[in-house]
């Protein structure tokens, strides 16, 4: 079995955080995590804040279990829910796409433990500083907004940047990532990819149905030249966003406008010519649907059978 500080920081019994995927992760797919183990988390999202309240509410009638919410910081209605995550006093905010220094009193003194996802050094030691609970390092092999720098080179860094405990996030989709996490320093992992294609997750059959066809290279990085790169995967849409971003004559407002909407596009209707859909590069692993809880149990069994095996190769001279 294996059990580190985040399990019982948070009350989990595997140190396994689903990823809070917009428009995608509710409290049905939150809950079943929860009550398989992990921490299942209902992403914000740009989604408005009634719809966050209610899906809040359905999980405390999923689940007796912790569960947490990821406020997406780039969201209109981030304030607001801030605010309201605070009045639920859910167990755990995860934060993501900014920096969460202005919400964090608020939420510390509702007594929720804040893990903000990090994508650098610098915002690891300011949300130490601010009170975060521990820290969620996430490499650019992760779905969605994403950071520059691979989780191979991030995690040990920002493990050595805080004292607090650090879960890594960005390409992790079986044991052996769990492994390679905790060889790097991590405490736990956050999957999303892997959860997306659960049987709990209700996003669109489409969507479901392209991760388990997708292959390594099958994810592009879009928006950068907005500021905010985003991982998805290859279809008519990203290409043609990807195309009019390296064209100087198309204005970022056209850009932003283009984009609008397009990942409830993907995740509702499973809109395969004009959504979005946010994937990791670890979508070519990924084969097949499960239910939450088969996933933790054959990550976590996966997990113990490499760190047992890693010794084997240090021999004696
Ligand atoms: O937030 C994520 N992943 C996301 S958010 C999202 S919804 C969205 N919708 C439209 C456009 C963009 C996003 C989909 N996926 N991951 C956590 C994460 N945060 N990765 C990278 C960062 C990050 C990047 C820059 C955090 C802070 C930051 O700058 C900090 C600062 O100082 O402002």
């Amino acid at each position: 079995m294996i059990k580190t500080p985040i399990c019982e920081l948070i009350g989990i019994q595997y140190p396994v955080f689903q990823g809070g995927m917009a428009w995608i992760s509710d409290a049905v797919l939150a809950a079943a995590v929860s009550n398989a183990g992990g921490l299942g988390i209902i992403a914000a999202g740009n989604a408005p804040p009634d719809y966050v309240a209610e899906q809040v509410r359905k999980a405390k009638t999923l689940t007796d279990k912790p569960f947490g919410v990821n406020v997406m910081l780039m969201s209109p209605y981030a304030e607001t829910i801030a605010e309201l995550v605070a009045r639920e006093t859910v167990s755990v905010v995860t934060t993501g796409a900014g920096n969460p220094s202005k919400y964090m009193k608020l939420w510390t003194d509702a007594g929720i433990k804040v893990i903000p996802v990090v994508a650098s050094t610098g915002l690891a030691k300011l949300a130490q500083r601010s009170g975060a609970a521990a820290i969620v390092a996430e490499g650019g092999e992760s779905g969605g907004h994403i950071g520059e720098i691979t989780t191979m080179a991030l995690v040990p860094q920002v493990c050595d940047a805080v004292d607090i405990p650090v879960i890594a996030a960005g390409g992790i989709g079986d044991g052996r990532g769990v492994a390679a996490a905790i060889m790097l320093g991590a405490v736990g992992v956050q999957v999303g990819t892997r959860f997306l294609v659960a049987h709990e997750c209700g996003v669109h059959q489409n969507y479901k149905d392209k991760i388990i066809a997708a292959k390594d290279i099958d994810t592009i990085a879009t928006g950068k030249r907005l500021g905010h790169p985003v991982r998805s995967l290859k279809t008519p849409f990203s290409r043609e966003f990807f195309a009019k971003e390296y064209d100087s004559g198309v204005p970022n407002e056209d850009l932003e406008a283009f984009g609008a909407g397009a990942l409830k596009l993907a995740a509702a209707d499973g809109d395969l010519k004009n959504g979005c859909f946010l994937a990791g590069q670890i979508s070519g692993l990924v084969k097949k649907e499960q239910s939450a809880q088969t996933i933790l149990e054959e990550l976590m069994h996966e997990a113990e059978t490499v760190l047992n095996g890693a010794s084997s190769w240090i021999k004696q001279p």
